[in-house]
Order: C-alpha cells, then sequence, then structure tokens
C-alpha cells in the first residue's frame, strides 16, 4: 500500500517566501510598546471584519525582565481598528466566561463571524494540559462565554465561518508529545456544542515544507474557487539547533501556506501552495534580538477586502511581534498547485501496518 507517512524530508532545506506576498512597510504592526497594560510580547493574533471595523485579539506574554520562565501572564487582548492597521486596544485582557469561571492563559486565538455574531476560538492552559475553545463576544467590552470546550492535548482550532451542509465545523490539530507529525483535522456540530464525525482535513505530507507538524491559520474563507484555507507549517532541521540557554536545540521553523477545499464538500483537497507563502526573511521575522523562537510565521487572520480580492494575512513573528502582509486572490490562484490529499482516508490499519515495521 502506497505510504505517504513513509515520505515526510527528513530536511526541507533553504525556503522564501513567495514574490505574490507584500509585508506592510510599517511592520510591525502591533508590539508590547505602548500597550495599555503589562506585556512583554504581543503576537499570534486573530483579526476579523466585523460591523464595518476590524477587530483583533493578540496573544500577549508579559515575562520578569530576564525572561525567565514560566511567562507572569499569558492572556489575549481585544483591540478593534478602522483600517486594519492602527489598532486601539482595549484596556482589559479578554475575559472567556466558562461555568462561573475565569478561564486562564487563553492564547493564540482566532476570530470568526458567523451568523452576525463574533466568535473567538482559543487555547488555554491548566494544571490538565492545553485545551482548546470557542466563545461567543457579549457585543461590547471584552467578555466572551465560551460555547464549547475540548479536551487536551489541542491547539489551533478554529471556527468555520458558515454552516456547510447544515453543520457548523470547526478545524482542530490534536496533538501528542511523543509521535509527530500532527495533522489538521475537522469535526462537526448541529449546535456548536456537541461535535463529532471528525475526520482528517490536511496531512502533514500533504505540505512539501512540512516535515514535523501543520495547523489551521486564520478561519476558512469562501471563495468563488473553493474553501480557503490559510495555515501554518513546521520544518525540523537539527542543524539549526540554536545554543542559548532559553532555548537549547530549539531548530524549528514556521512558516505559512495556502490550501483549497472544495466548496460543497470541504474535506476535499482540491489545491495547495508547494512553497510557502511567507517564510522568515525581514528582520522581525528572522531575529528580534530579544526573544529566542526565531524564523516563526503564525498566521491567524485573513480578511478579503470587500473588493473581494484583496487578501490580507495577520502573522506573528518570533513570538514577538504581530504583522500584515498582502497579495490578491489573483495571485494566490496561480501559486497554488492542484491536488488531492495523499492519505485518501485516516484509517486505523493504515497506521497499525505502518508501526508494526
Ligand atoms: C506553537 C504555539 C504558538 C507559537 C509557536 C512557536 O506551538 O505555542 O503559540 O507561536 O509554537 O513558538
Amino acid at each position: 500500500m502506497h505510504n505517504p507517512f513513509k515520505e515526510l524530508p527528513q530536511k526541507v532545506g533553504e525556503l522564501h517566501s513567495s514574490p505574490i506576498m507584500r509585508r506592510y512597510e510599517g511592520n510591525p504592526i502591533l508590539t508590547a510598546e505602548g500597550f495599555p497594560y503589562p506585556a512583554t510580547l504581543v503576537f499570534n493574533a486573530g483579526v476579523a471584519k466585523f460591523r464595518d471595523r476590524y477587530y483583533i485579539a493578540p496573544r500577549v506574554d508579559h515575562f520578569a525582565p530576564d525572561y525567565s520562565r514560566p511567562a507572569l501572564n499569558i492572556t489575549t487582548a481585544f483591540g478593534y481598528s478602522d483600517d486594519g492597521i492602527h489598532f486601539t486596544m482595549e484596556k482589559e485582557p479578554i475575559r472567556v466566561h466558562y461555568k462561573g469561571q475565569i478561564l486562564p492563559w487563553v492564547c493564540d486565538s482566532r476570530l470568526t463571524v458567523l451568523e452576525g455574531e463574533l466568535y473567538l476560538s482559543f487555547c488555554f492552559e491548566n494544571q490538565h494540559s492545553e485545551r482548546p475553545g470557542i466563545a461567543r463576544w457579549r457585543g461590547e467590552g471584552t467578555d466572551f462565554d465560551a460555547v464549547c470546550i475540548g479536551i487536551p492535548q489541542q491547539r489551533n482550532m478554529i471556527l468555520w465561518p458558515e454552516k456547510v451542509n447544515g453543520y457548523y465545523m470547526r478545524l482542530e490539530r490534536p496533538s501528542n508529545q511523543y509521535r509527530e507529525p500532527f495533522h489538521i483535522w475537522y469535526s462537526k456540530s448541529p449546535d456548536l456544542r456537541f461535535w463529532g464525525d471528525s475526520e482528517l482535513l490536511l496531512g502533514c505530507e500533504d505540505v512539501p515544507f512540512a516535515n514535523c507538524k501543520i495547523g489551521g491559520g486564520a478561519p476558512p474563507l469562501k471563495t468563488d474557487r473553493g474553501w480557503l484555507l490559510i495555515f501554518h507549517a513546521v520544518d525540523t532541521d537539527p542543524d539549526r539547533a540554536m545554543d542559548v540557554p532559553a532555548c537549547k536545540g530549539w531548530n524549528k521553523r514556521y512558516t505559512c501556506g495556502a490550501a483549497l477545499f472544495d466548496l460543497e464538500d470541504p474535506s476535499k483537497l482540491i489545491a495547495i501552495t508547494k512553497q510557502p507563502l511567507l517564510a522568515a526573511e525581514a528582520s522581525y521575522e528572522t531575529d528580534p534580538g530579544q526573544w529566542f523562537v526565531n524564523n516563526t510565521i503564525f498566521p491567524c487572520g485573513a480578511v478579503l477586502n470587500d473588493d473581494n480580492n484583496t487578501l490580507r494575512i495577520y502573522y506573528g513573528s518570533c513570538d514577538y511581534s504581530t504583522n500584515l502582509a498582502e497579495t490578491t486572490l489573483e495571485e494566490l490562484w496561480s501559486v497554488m498547485t492542484p491536488c488531492s490529499r495523499m492519505a485518501e482516508y485516516a484509517t486505523v490499519p493504515f497506521r497499525i501496518e505502518e508501526w508494526k515495521k
């Protein structure tokens, strides 16, 4: 049997950003500078256009001056803007209410507009590991109410912006600390609360510039050619291992790519970028000077402008700042290659055969 899991490259090699991507010349658009409450790193920001305004929800890590771990606090901030570039930040972080409590360390949030409401998909940390969830905005201030919480270990849960074939959908990215690669999955729900029918959406083996894990980036965008997913891809290379005390051995590289899925059957992959859209190249992406996860592009927001052609991608870089790059759908189609998913079904026998060897 053809086994795509066997074919993950040991090393991905040199990567460059696609010439179709234009970084905003004023990047970064958000850092900790001037932030309304204690913050060290402001990155990985969900962005959505809602009621004629842009909303942003960046992750905010606050560290002691010597950066000693763990962080003093991790929160998600909330801000708004008319132009999608200059944001006014609320003075308090987002509070996600769940069964009378406020969830701790909410981070890596995405914003989805669904049926006229604004939703936050997020990850939070507690003593039982990382867990994902989805919450609805109360419409003012920074309070959100959780509508569902997932089990550990998952990040990058992302709510789809509309029902497909009668069901709500969400992206998921389960992980397990012992066995990479990690892939992008989806689940369906009749009511946003109970989720099931989980299946593989995109395998790490489908992304030529990943050898370790992939994860959803922004909520999928509906286009006339299909559902467009901006995702992140990760490759490791022992030769890149860093030798600084804060992150001895860090050798990951996070890049950004795009995949296209069938409009009627979004589980069907129809095209992908064989090369990254964005790979770390600007100085704020390769080495911001005071933080360790260099070479990290982490997209969390994608907004199609009113012309339905200009695509903005918002991404965190180096777990340090929030940035913006633009292209057009026309250009994007020109760098996407038609394809189908390598593993047709994510079946149990397939993995067992593999593990027997
Ligand atoms: C991922 C998440 C992101 C982070 C990235 C790079 O696992 O923790 O928040 O940006 O790693 O460190």
